[in-house]
């Protein structure tokens, strides 16, 4: 397809960028991380999601391409982060699948030269579904490593609390499902409470998503969230806009 050649082309053209979201402690309100988010406008089709070409990148059979450009690019970037803050990169579904993903991404950083304790994968539940062994040795040798493993949309979907007890994560990201609804509807605010509380027992670490106001914020603060992201916080932005947020902020 048209979108399809054009995307090809982008990624061998270096057209594909990566924008960047802060993620912050919402307890000391500093930058903790960024989430990498690819970004892709296209001059004749326009500005394409990601959710309509990282999956069509995945059924065309060049996820790895696209992934390879993006984690490079994104990992360059933080190189020139405080050495602090981590680089936080979405892994898609197929490529939880890919025996060879653990060394590709190994290699990617190893090559740019970022230190595997600053990088952090986001994964789906549906991922880890499809093929759970295969998704379980790749973050095994992903751990090993350094490199930490986040639960991303947590709560929607295929939630299933076994997951958690059988799979290694590090990090829960609570779906902003939840928390857009967090102040006006109190089942939400249970439901987010008692991720939390879970997620203390469990040692793993919680991020709230979608944090778009000053209430939200304080109601997760009070709900003693430990991170949080979202519009309130900061926008996706370019990796130039991103070092003028960090200047300011440091
Ligand atoms: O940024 P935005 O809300 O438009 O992203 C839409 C979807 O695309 C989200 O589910 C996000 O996780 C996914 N996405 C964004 N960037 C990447 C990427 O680099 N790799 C993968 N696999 N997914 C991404
Ligand atoms: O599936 P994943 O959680 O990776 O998707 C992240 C997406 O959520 C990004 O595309 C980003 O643009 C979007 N996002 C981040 N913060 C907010 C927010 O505060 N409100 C809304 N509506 N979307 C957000
Ligand atoms: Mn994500
Ligand atoms: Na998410």
């Amino acid at each position: 397809t048209q979108l399809e050649q054009a995307l090809r082309n982008a990624i061998i053209a270096d057209e594909v960028d990566v924008h960047f979201q802060p993620i912050v402690n919402l307890k000391t309100e500093m930058v903790a991380g960024f989430e990498a988010l690819a970004r892709w406008c296209d001059p004749d089709l326009g500005y394409v999601s990601p959710a309509v070409f990282v999956p069509l990148a995945e059924e065309r059979g060049f996820i790895d391409a696209l992934s390879e450009t993006l984690l490079r690019k994104a990992a360059e970037t933080a190189l020139q982060w405080p050495k602090e803050l981590f680089l936080s990169f979405n892994l898609s579904s197929a490529q939880l699948m890919d025996p060879s993903t653990s060394a590709n991404v190994l290699a990617i950083i190893n090559r740019v030269g970022l230190d595997p304790r600053r990088l952090e994968l986001e994964i789906t539940e549906t991922a880890v579904m499809t093929d759970a062994d295969v998704a379980q040795k790749i973050v095994t040798e992903l751990r090993a490593a350094g490199v930490r493993i986040s639960l991303d949309d947590f709560g929607t979907g295929q939630s299933s609390l076994g997951r958690l007890r059988d799979f290694a994560f590090d990090k829960v990201k609570v779906d902003r499902a939840f928390v857009s609804r967090i102040v006006a509807d109190r089942a939400s605010e249970h439901i987010v409470k008692a991720i939390i509380a879970m997620c203390d027992g469990l040692e793993l670490e919680v991020v709230a998503e979608g944090i778009e106001n000053a209430s939200e914020a304080s109601k997760l603060q009070g709900l003693g969230c430990g991170m949080g992201q979202g519009y309130f916080y900061g926008k996706p932005a370019d990796a130039v806009t991103t070092l003028r947020y960090l200047a300011e902020k440091y």
